[in-house]
């Protein structure tokens, strides 16, 4: 038995699309994952095409994805007109054309993804292989380049192994056998020593200072603490902050609140067990923003607008203390807000609003 699936006859339908006139250009949203798998197509195709390039719709700002840029030597442009007129066909990996405007405008010849299938939008291209069962796209990527007897380079196995670190955040989040299977044979191959730099790499100098801000302003706040960082260019540092608060023992859950934007962000962590925070977040923040998420984290996001002439540190410290909404099935006086709430019917509800990080912002 063969260590991965057989791709045949899919395998053979792809390598048929590739001509040595053509160049081509494989398009992401550049997060670890998406990055890892335009390095192994690019492998994959760079013998069997005239050129390759790869091309971002975003800006890549955060510390452990600059390392893997700068360590890996992944090179990217930034996806423009000018860029798509250079190239002949086009690839796509991790992720489907509706998922930015940018790549609506592209007609795919290949599709690459692990991200769920949409009903509306049916993905149309020469070559696709949509598997959403996968942790990583990665992965998927690996039994492409398995079948096709290409051994990953150091830099190549290194990112593939992050991208599968990144996306299934460890195995802690939803993977599948053949991620693991994956991880195993990249690991081999890898180097931990490029692995550990790039994932250690986890703050920005300029993030010190939201540091000190939100050790020396922090609020205990129930079985909670908070703490308001003020303006940020990004709500990545609330993020890395907030994780950064839930590796100290005695923190059970943490908001962390500041301003990006036009938008007050409050980004909430927690243990996952003491309060269900995605329903706390909406039932705070809900009536005013977009807020919801997970038991262990979640996002409220409230424009600016409606907060005019606020204290909006005191604002939202008011927010959450404030006392919660109990569900209509719960008698009044059983045992305090807190509990009502967490052992009400709204504890699994995950609601529709973008407020969970996405998966490129996952940390490491
Ligand atoms: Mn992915």
């Amino acid at each position: 038995m063969s260590y991965f699936r057989k791709l045949e006859p899919g395998l053979s339908n792809m390598l048929e699309l590739f001509s040595r006139d053509e160049r081509w250009l494989i398009c992401v949203n550049a997060d670890p994952d998406a990055m890892a798998s335009a390095m192994a197509l690019k492998r994959i195709m760079i013998h069997r095409v005239a050129d390759v390039g790869i091309a971002r719709v975003n800006e890549v700002t955060r510390p452990d994805n600059l390392a893997m840029i700068r360590y890996l030597r992944i090179p990217m442009m930034k996806l423009t007109p000018a860029v798509t007129a250079q190239y002949d066909r086009f690839a796509l990996v991790d992720s489907q054309p509706h998922h930015h405007p940018l790549f609506k405008e592209i007609n795919f010849s290949i599709v690459f993804d692990h991200h769920p299938l949409s009903e509306e939008h049916h993905v149309v291209a020469d070559f696709k292989d949509i598997r959403p069962e996968y942790g990583a796209n990665s992965t998927l990527m690996t039994e492409y380049l398995y079948n096709l007897g290409i051994r990953p380079g150091n830099r190549l196995a290194t990112a593939l192994v992050y991208g599968i670190k990144t996306d299934t955040s460890s195995f802690e989040r939803e993977f599948c056998d053949v991620d693991v299977r994956a991880f195993r044979y990249l690991s081999k191959l890898s180097s931990q020593t490029l692995l550990s730099r790039i994932s250690r790499s986890e703050f920005h100098l300029s993030w010190l200072d939201y540091f000190s801000r939100a050790v020396s302003g922090m609020h205990k706040v129930r079985s909670g603490f908070y703490c308001y960082i003020g303006e940020v260019p990004n709500p990545d540092a609330l993020v890395v902050i907030a994780d950064f608060f839930m590796r100290v023992h005695e923190i059970r859950w943490v908001a962390v609140a500041g301003v990006s934007g036009d938008n007050l962000v409050v980004i909430f962590r927690g243990d996952g067990v003491t309060r269900d925070l995605g329903s706390f977040a909406n039932q705070q923040f809900g009536a005013i923003g977009s807020a919801g998420g997970h038991k262990a984290m979640a996002r409220a996001e409230i424009p600016l607008e409606k907060l005019a002439g606020k204290d909006l540190e005191m604002w939202v410290l008011k927010r959450l203390l404030s006392p919660r909404k109990k569900p209509k099935v719960m008698p009044p006086a059983a045992g305090g807000a807190e509990k009502a709430v967490s052992g009400g019917a709204a504890a699994e509800s995950v609601p529709d609003a973008p407020v969970v990080d996405s998966k490129e912002q996952a940390p490491a």
